[in-house]
């Protein structure tokens, strides 16, 4: 058995985001955001729930803090209702959303738990949608001005900034594909609201510079590794394809390149973008985008295989190459491929050489839930962390700078079109009660910190 020791100041910590967790929807002045109205529209949720009440954490923030200083995280990665703290998106503020984030952050600060602050996981002031929502240019100069207003209250206490999660799902899951707020299905819609989300991230950036002096400063996005099904030139080119939608749209302009040229002849080609190109683009948007980070936040759930539709599966027999067999799935069904992490973050810091890199969320949905004694024996969970924890090591091996790692999640919560009935926290929630539980990985988890260091199984 091998034991992979973390570096000292190595940063464990776990993650959730507003919506999921902190229910009280109606309360103090929240105003209405775009997944209040997609979750309540009939169809959108496959349970028919919504974030309402979810884990109440608004209210029981005191709790779950202290349940994190109990497993000795040292690190919790939170994201900020846009709505509560200027209910419309722009314009008057409202005072009790921004005392809200102020008394967590000054709890967490208390116990010694260092706040890592998302500005926008995904729940946009639905007044914002109705003028167009991300597709409409004026959204980023609004987002920039809701990071001043936070900023500034919250500047001196909070030092990691992180301005959007996951732009792909906030552009194309939820304007392309659709099973996202606002749940639009326009292709070209959702190419610009991509362009406007890493515009107003990199309008944030100087003023979050501005307002939290020695902060440091990033953007986190969700990575799916592309592995091709076959050498066949068909199946290469599908994975060229899905690495541009997926992978290299966002990073390339956030690195100082232009957007992919590939992914750009491609759009036209289908049709998603006009003749000229990305019109969306004004001079001068790149050079704001590509404004320097402290650091990549990545995360990463698990990888994908494509293959061409293009081609007969038949004629790609001969080359297929051995794709490795689906040895566990869990109940997102998502295949667990752990070293696939490895492969991203040195791919990340070969090709784009971030100052430092963050795994800003990684874990697995597994049902399990407690047993007579009320204790809850994940050990799916653990092995799926502890193969995870052990590649990411891998990678630093390899010259990497991980300064960090968030498990998703703290909590089970509301899983987006999942609704409850998918389960990703370390901590059990019982949603009649409202009890947590954390779970046998939540304890493991613990160890690890203390230990700091992961011994493979
Ligand atoms: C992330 N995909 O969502 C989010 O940041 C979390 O809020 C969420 O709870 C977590 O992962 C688990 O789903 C994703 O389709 C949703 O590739 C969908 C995808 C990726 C990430």
């Amino acid at each position: 058995m091998s034991k992979y020791v973390f570096p000292e100041n190595f940063v464990w910590g776990t993650a959730t985001s507003s919506y999921q967790i902190e229910g009280a929807a109606n309360e103090d002045g929240r105003g209405e955001s775009i997944w209040d109205r997609f979750s309540k529209t009939p169809g959108k949720v496959n349970d028919g729930s919504n974030g309402d009440v979810a884990c109440d954490h608004y209210h029981r923030y005191r709790d779950d803090v202290a349940l994190m200083k109990d497993l000795g995280v040292r690190a919790y990665r939170f994201s900020v209702a846009w709505p509560r703290v200027l209910p419309k998106g722009r314009g008057a503020t409202n005072a009790a959303g921004l005392d809200f984030y102020e008394r967590l952050v000054d709890t967490l600060l208390a116990a010694g738990i260092e706040p890592y602050l998302t500005l926008y996981h995904w729940d946009l002031p639905q007044a914002l949608q109705d003028e167009g929502g991300w597709a409409n240019r004026a959204t980023a100069e609004a987002f920039a001005a809701y990071a001043d207003v936070v900023s500034k209250r919250l500047g001196d206490r909070v030092k990691k900034w992180i301005t959007h999660n996951e732009p792909w799902c906030a552009a194309l899951l939820s304007n392309q594909i659709g099973i996202h707020a606002p749940g639009l299905r326009d292709y070209r819609a959702a190419l610009s609201v991509s362009h406007h989300l890493l515009l107003s991230h990199g309008l944030a950036v100087p003023v979050l510079r501005q307002n939290s002096p020695g902060a440091e400063v990033g953007i986190t996005l969700n990575f799916a590794p592309t592995f091709p099904a076959s050498r066949s030139a068909a199946d290469l080119d599908a994975a060229r394809h899905h690495d541009g939608y997926f992978n290299r749209w966002f990073l390339d302009p956030l690195f100082g390149r232009h957007y992919p040229a590939d992914m750009i002849a491609d759009y036209i080609e289908a049709g998603h973008l006009p003749p000229e190109g990305f019109t969306d683009v004004r001079p001068g948007d790149l050079k704001i985008i590509a404004a320097p980070c402290d650091f990549l936040g990545v995360n990463y759930y698990n990888r994908t295989v494509t293959r061409s539709d293009k081609v007969p599966e038949e004629e790609n027999l001969p080359r297929t190459v051995h794709v490795a067999p689906r040895s566990e799935w869990t109940d997102m069904e998502w295949e667990v491929y752990p070293d696939a992490l490895r492969q991203l973050l040195t791919r990340l810091h070969l090709e784009y050489g971030p100052a430092k890199l963050y795994v800003t969320e990684n874990g697995a949905s597994y049902s399990d839930g407690p047993d007579a004694e009320g204790r809850v024996r994940d050990e799916r969970r653990t092995r799926f962390l502890r193969d995870h924890f052990v590649a990411a090591r891998r990678a630093m091996d390899a010259g990497v700078p991980l300064a960090g790692y968030f498990v998703w999640s703290l909590l089970d919560n509301f899983e987006w079109e999942r609704g409850y009935t998918q389960r990703f926290g370390i901590v059990w929630v019982d949603y009649t009660t409202q009890k947590r539980i954390p779970k046998d990985s939540a304890l493991w988890y613990r160890g690890v910190i203390a230990a700091n260091a992961v011994d493979e199984g």
